[in-house]
């Protein structure tokens, strides 16, 4: 029998354990089963880096070739003040010492995204702090204005968190509210506010900000309407194995009911300047195997970002190798969330000739996609320009 290279790499990996419980979960992923809640649990407490890779890998090339995925984008803060104070966040400065923090008109946003207007971005993707001034009228007038000035341009915005403040004090339900977010402009949302779903967890780390039934249900009804969305975790912190799996588990079974997801990613804790920095960042070998782990458990996503603004160039690229399939973006040093937490990058900007170095050094196929992974360009038949 002639042996494919995946199959040989699985008998490699069934010999090179001796327990009958990883191989067990080898078999099905070989056999194309979804794993369990305590398979997924195992994989995390006992399987070493190469055992999860090999297994991310064959499941990556399966649902996604040899591509990996990355758009033109830019992101607008449009406030660091916030009205929680989520311990892990490095960003936000509280509304009490405003003077520390930026809010920012419409106007000024706008003059933001004018900025591009000779550059091929395909996506902007507005999030940051929540403060009451920057309510239903002013993200609904801002979207509108966007969508006058650069109809084209897709709208990636606002988090559970900003939508439950907000359509709480505008007394709308999450129905109303996304109805007139979406006729305002509101393209897709991003997967912050995730955080971690376990109850206790979040409410150490992100208590009175919106819950975790909040979070999933304003993405279902998102989803519903015919529209997507992406998912985050943010992990290695006080969280266990077990709370990483509870939190896959729970948008595996909203993706059976809507399918509206598009990527999972995976965001590593950062501890510079928070009420968190005594806590330790996990390495990257914990990096690289929660991405693969993630990989295999969430069957029915089909991309896995490793966003490299947060994890850094250099472990984005090795994780290709271990599951995910998006690098985001380009960005162009518009974000501040993860220098300000303590990302290996400062200045958050790669040109499209380095995004596409950087994933063909790693002998994949760079691919320009837009948000909803329609392909922009192909770069295994398309140069650089
Ligand atoms: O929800 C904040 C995280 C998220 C820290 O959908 C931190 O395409 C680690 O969701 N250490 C916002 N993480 C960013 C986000 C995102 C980013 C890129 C792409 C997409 C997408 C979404 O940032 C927050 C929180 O989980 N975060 N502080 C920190 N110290
Ligand atoms: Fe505010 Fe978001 Fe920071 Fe929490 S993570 S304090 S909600 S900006």
């Amino acid at each position: 029998m002639i042996q494919t290279h995946a199959s040989s790499n699985f008998d490699f990996l069934l010999n090179a354990t001796p327990s009958q419980k990883l191989k067990d979960v080898a078999a099905k992923v070989y056999a194309g089963q979804r794993i369990s809640f305590e398979d997924g649990v195992t994989l995390f407490k006992e399987a070493d880096l190469a055992f999860v890779g090999t297994l991310a890998n064959f499941i990556r090339e399966k649902k996604n070739g040899n591509y990996v995925y990355f758009n033109h984008n830019f992101h607008v803060e449009p406030t660091n003040v916030c009205v929680y104070s989520c311990a892990f966040c490095s960003y936000s400065r509280l509304i009490k010492n405003r003077e520390q923090g930026w809010e920012l008109s419409v106007d000024q946003i706008m003059d933001i995204i004018k900025k591009y207007d000779n550059q091929a971005v395909t996506e902007v993707h507005i999030t940051g702090g929540v403060v009451p001034k920057q309510d239903l009228n002013f993200y609904t007038t801002l979207f509108k204005e966007i969508k006058k000035h650069r109809p084209a341009l897709h709208i990636k915005a606002l988090t559970p968190v900003e939508f439950h403040y907000i359509f709480k004090k505008a007394k709308l339900t999450y129905e109303e509210g996304l109805k007139i977010m979406k006729d305002a402009g509101l393209d897709s949302l991003p997967g912050g506010g995730a955080e971690i779903f376990d109850k206790d967890i979040r409410d150490k780390i992100a208590g009175g900000k919106c819950s975790t039934e909040e979070w999933l249900s304003i993405h279902e009804i998102w989803h519903n309407m015919g529209h997507h969305s992406n998912a985050t975790m943010l992990y290695g912190h006080i969280e266990t194995f077990e709370h990483r799996i509870d939190h896959m588990e729970r948008l595996r079974q909203l993706q059976d009911k809507t399918r509206g997801f598009n990527a999972f990613i995976p965001l590593k804790f950062r501890n510079k300047e928070n009420e968190m920095a005594h806590v330790p960042e996990v390495s990257v070998i914990e990096d690289l195997r929660n991405y693969a782990i993630s990989r295999i458990y969430l069957d029915n996503f089909q991309h896995i970002k490793a966003y490299w603004a947060m994890i850094g160039r250099n472990t984005a690229q090795l994780s290709l190798n271990f599951g995910t399939d998006d690098l985001d973006g380009t960005i162009d040093d518009t974000t501040k969330i993860y220098s300000m937490a303590g990302s290996e990058e400062q200045n958050p900007k790669l040109s499209t000739l380095q995004l596409v170095e950087m994933i063909k050094a790693v002998g994949r196929i760079p691919v320009e996609r837009d948000t909803l992974y329609n392909i922009v360009k192909d770069y295994s038949i398309c140069e650089v320009a």
